[in-house]
């Protein structure tokens, strides 16, 4: 298995902390964003949208972090973490799936770029695209809340792919003003506290150190 991706990319990291929680022995092929190799060929065959990460698997290739990791789920259900349901509980995760990736990321995935990386790279941090994504964060984390009293994790009672793929941008945003909105929401930030202790995830980190 190859993941060709950067460390740094949040959505490269959602497939190296699938591939860990599953218990996987995988290639990391470096794709390095900063000088444009993800739009130039060999990568482009990889994926078209010029975006990492790709997966590659025998004969396979695939894109989209999050149709990897349930590529990966579904095909090594019986190794690691058992991160996806089956039948209703699994439509259920779904719906909260699709939340992750319609409310939850356009927002954090925002305000990661102006609150964490901008200063990181000395640009200019837009003020009114943080006003905004802040007022739809909170929108969604309120809702968190009111999910994550009657249920201990996202999807259901079990951490599944559905909380592994708020990890990258939880963990950005921790680093940022934004973490005091996660904080003030006592259910929200102890899922904060539980997801991101998971050994998986500190592989990543551990990772991203080493870089
Ligand atoms: N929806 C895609 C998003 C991929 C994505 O946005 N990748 C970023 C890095 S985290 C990227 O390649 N950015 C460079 C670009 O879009 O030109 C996924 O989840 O795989």
């Amino acid at each position: 298995m190859k993941v060709h991706g950067d460390v740094l990319s949040i959505a490269t990291q959602r497939v190296l902390t699938c591939l860990y929680e599953k218990e996987l022995d995988f290639e990391l092929v470096p794709v390095d964003i900063r000088t444009g190799a993800h739009k130039k060929q060999p990568f482009i065959s990889l994926n078209p949208f010029g975006q990492v990460p790709a997966f590659e698997e025998g004969d396979m290739t695939l894109f989209e972090s999050r149709a990897i990791n349930l590529h990966i789920a579904h095909a090594y259900k019986d190794k690691g973490t058992q991160l996806i349901y089956d039948g209703k509980k699994m439509a259920i995760a779904l719906v909260w799936m699709d939340v992750e990736a319609h409310q939850f990321d356009p927002a954090a995935t925002k305000l990661g770029f102006e609150l964490v990386v901008k200063p990181m790279i000395g640009g200019m941090v837009d003020a009114e695209s943080v006003h905004e994504n802040e007022a739809k964060l909170v929108q969604v984390l309120d809702i968190y809340e009111v999910r994550l009293a009657q249920s201990k994790y996202l999807g259901g009672d079990d951490f599944t792919l559905v909380d592994l793929h708020h990890l990258p941008c939880i963990h950005r945003l921790m680093g940022s003003q934004v973490k005091k909105l996660f904080d003030s929401r006592p259910h929200v930030n102890a899922w904060c506290a539980d997801i991101l202790a998971r050994p998986a995830w500190l592989k990543v980190l551990a990772m991203q150190a080493n870089h």
